[in-house]
């Protein structure tokens, strides 16, 4: 027995007495200045999380002047004496200022106040101080969407944690309670669009039946500051419309996407735009025309735009003919066409070259389209590193790629600024993370994948936010208060995802994982259909070493970097360690920067893995009496799983390399079995 997971960070948990006093001192009464579906949500999730929090709720007075709290609009005389500045706050961000024994939260909308709910409660879940409180939080990217790879049947692509928790079968008259649940958890980390389908879109979601469907979840959503975007398939109008094609340059097909947006909006006024995965693995696009990806996303932003959609446009495309490597294509493809899409169009990009990798470098795409509109896209669903059932913190990982400096407009060019629009002329910026979430009871099978979706809200929110600080947040609000064990956990999570790169792809290694499933090693398969689904097309390992020559020698893709990384990534010497094999093919014998050679290195690093994970189940051990026992327990059984299988990685990875290497493994290391 014990808790289920159900509730997530926001499972408000009680206080001890002398922390629900003083917090109640501070908080006891409120009053909320305006009415609409948006505050009845914030009186209900106040009233639940004060009840949860501090043991009774606050009592609502029906004057500012009497209450301790105070949410307000700031467009009123009441708000006047605080001096926000109206223009400060934008469309969504709010303030929470003491003032004079009072704690005010102040937006310019209804969600904003939400926004500001849901940070005051984290506050008091976090106990911080709010004696002299005083913030101003406005998002920096715009569009915080999540992804989901749900099919219509419920079964989602790269999902681990059960079937797709929308029932599109008993939509849209059955309205789940998980639906609420699921818009409150987004909301309190400021996630404000979703697509509840599969980017394998099926032509289906935008027939009549389907779009009453649609308008259901879209009506639930709306209060939470919510809007749904869908995944169309760019063949539509021949598969569901009848028509000979669907040539993006063809009037009647331009028509058909006028008259279906249309037909959406006068069901969904607020409706967000479409999703696109076009040319890409067998998905049908403007490529079949002839035409290019320009071409087909600004038809359906044009479609949009008298109702304010937006098109999210995926840069993901490789082709099996293409005579590139597969690193390179997305650039090839793309940044010929910046400054070509309409300002109501982004383009899409995976925050590395290939694929999701446990480790990857940034995507050269971006810098490198300033005239356009890049959103980034990262997986939160662990498809590649290790499903639900191994522990990785994705926090790190997300900043490492919005933390990197691309240098394409000098230093301090980073991801994270072409993301935010800092370094591009398009007003429209976007971060996408493809969920985690299924049926399961605690929604991502591992409880810790919890904090990948929480760690993705809270970074599209605000990217300058620690992965510590953000780790640390959640653990208080989900595990427990403990000093010692928030140490801990918080070590554990920081150093997870370098734990299953360690074990599964060290060194700057990619794409060793077996075929299809992609779970576990697979490093020896060479006989697919497509030579770039082969893992030997990105190892390389040879009599004489290891990894992928990207340089000039090779397939040059660093030259799709800025010159910085041109300079730099051409030499070995001058390649951070941990992208080595990412962009060179060493000799076994190559000497590393510790002096011992890759081999030993190679070695060396599959057992840190391993010998990581042995210290995370020491770690679990110790917060064993801080932790719920279902929950602990949990844990401890996905930890042995994690365990097993860092080993089963490095010994099957290793023991294939050797027979290219041809060395024993190093004195002091285990030798695979
Ligand atoms: O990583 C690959 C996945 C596919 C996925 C594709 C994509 C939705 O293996 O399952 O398809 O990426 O991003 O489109």
């Amino acid at each position: 027995s014990g808790e289920d997971g159900y509730n997530l960070w926001l499972n408000y948990r009680p206080l001890n007495a002398r922390q629900q006093q003083h917090y109640l001192s501070q908080l006891g009464t409120v009053y909320i200045a305006d009415k609409s579906a948006t505050t009845s949500v914030i009186k209900d999730e106040l009233k639940r999380a004060t009840k949860g929090l501090l043991g009774q709720k606050l009592s609502a007075v029906s004057s500012a002047q009497s209450a301790k709290l105070v949410l307000a609009l700031n467009n009123n005389q009441l708000t006047t004496p605080l001096g926000i500045e109206q223009k400060s706050l934008g469309d969504e961000g709010y303030a929470i200022k003491q003032h004079k024994g009072q704690i005010w939260l102040v937006a310019n909308s209804d969600v904003g106040l939400l926004y500001a709910t849901f940070d005051l409660i984290r506050q008091i879940q976090t106990l911080a101080d709010l004696s002299k409180i005083n913030k101003v939080s406005v998002p920096k990217v715009k569009l915080r969407m999540l992804n989901h790879w749900d099919d219509l049947d419920r079964h989602t692509e790269r999902g681990y944690a059960g079937q797709s928790i929308f029932d599109w079968h008993k939509l849209p008259d059955y309205q789940e309670q998980r639906y609420y649940d699921y818009a409150r958890a987004n909301a309190s980390i400021g996630v404000n669009g979703i697509v509840p389908n599969n980017v394998n879109a099926n032509a289906l979601i935008l027939t009549p039946a389907y779009l009453q469907k649609v308008k259901a979840l879209a009506d639930i959503f709306r209060p939470y500051g919510i809007k749904v975007y869908l995944s169309v398939k760019f063949s539509s109008p021949h598969l569901i419309g009848g028509l000979e094609n669907s040539d993006p340059v063809k009037p009647e097909v331009q028509q058909w996407w006028h008259d279906k947006a249309a037909e959406i909006y006068q069901l969904i006024p607020d409706f967000g735009g479409f999703l696109v995965k076009a040319n890409s693995e067998g998905q049908p696009g403007p490529g079949d025309f002839g035409r290019t990806h320009a071409q087909g996303a600004n038809m359906l932003a044009r479609a949009l735009k008298p109702f304010g959609g937006n098109v999210l446009w995926r840069a993901f495309v490789y082709a099996h003919d293409a005579k590139a490597e597969r690193s390179l294509q997305a650039y090839n493809e793309f940044v010929p066409l910046d400054g070509k899409f309409d300002d109501n169009v982004s383009v899409q990009v995976k925050n590395g070259p290939i694929d999701f990798q446990p480790r990857e470098p940034f995507s050269p795409l971006f810098g490198a389209m300033p005239h356009s509109s890049l959103a980034m896209e990262f997986q939160i669903t662990q498809e590649y590193l290790g499903f639900s059932t191994h522990l990785a913190y994705l926090g790190t990982l997300y900043k490492e790629a919005l933390d990197a400096d691309t240098h394409t407009q000098g230093a301090g060019s980073t991801v994270a600024k072409v993301v935010d629009g800092s370094l591009s002329d398009s007003p429209l910026t976007a971060m996408a993370g493809v969920a985690n979430i299924g049926m399961d009871r605690n929604w991502t099978g591992h409880i810790f994948g919890q904090a990948n979706w929480y760690v993705f809200g809270r970074l599209a929110w605000d990217h300058d936010l620690s992965a510590a600080d953000i780790a640390d947040e959640w653990i208080n609000m989900t595990l427990t208060h403990d000093k010692n064990a928030i140490d801990q956990i918080k070590d554990m999570m920081m150093n997870s995802r370098e734990d299953v790169v360690n074990y599964m792809t060290p060194l700057g290694l990619h794409h060793l994982m077996d075929t299809g499933h992609h779970y576990g090693p697979g490093p020896w398969v060479d006989n697919l259909g497509r030579a770039d689904w082969n893992p030997t097309y990105y190892h390389r390992a040879d009599k004489q070493g290891l990894g992928i020559d990207r340089t000039a020698s090779g397939t040059n893709a660093i030259s799709q970097y800025a010159p910085y990384w041109q300079q730099k990534l051409a030499n070995p010497a001058t390649t951070p360690t941990e992208l080595l094999l990412w962009f060179h093919h060493l000799s076994w014998d190559y000497t590393m920067p510790s002096g011992k050679s890759l081999w030993y290195e190679l070695v060396h690093h599959y057992n840190m893995g391993v010998a990581g994970v042995e210290k995370m189940q020491q770690q679990w051990q110790r917060v064993k009496n801080q932790i719920d026992p279902n929950q602990f327990h949990q844990v401890e059984m996905a930890l042995g799983i994690q365990l097993k299988e860092a080993k089963w990685w490095r010994d099957a990875c290793l023991a294939y390399f050797q027979t290219f290497s041809q060395r024993p493994i190093p004195e002091g290391f285990p030798k695979p079995v």
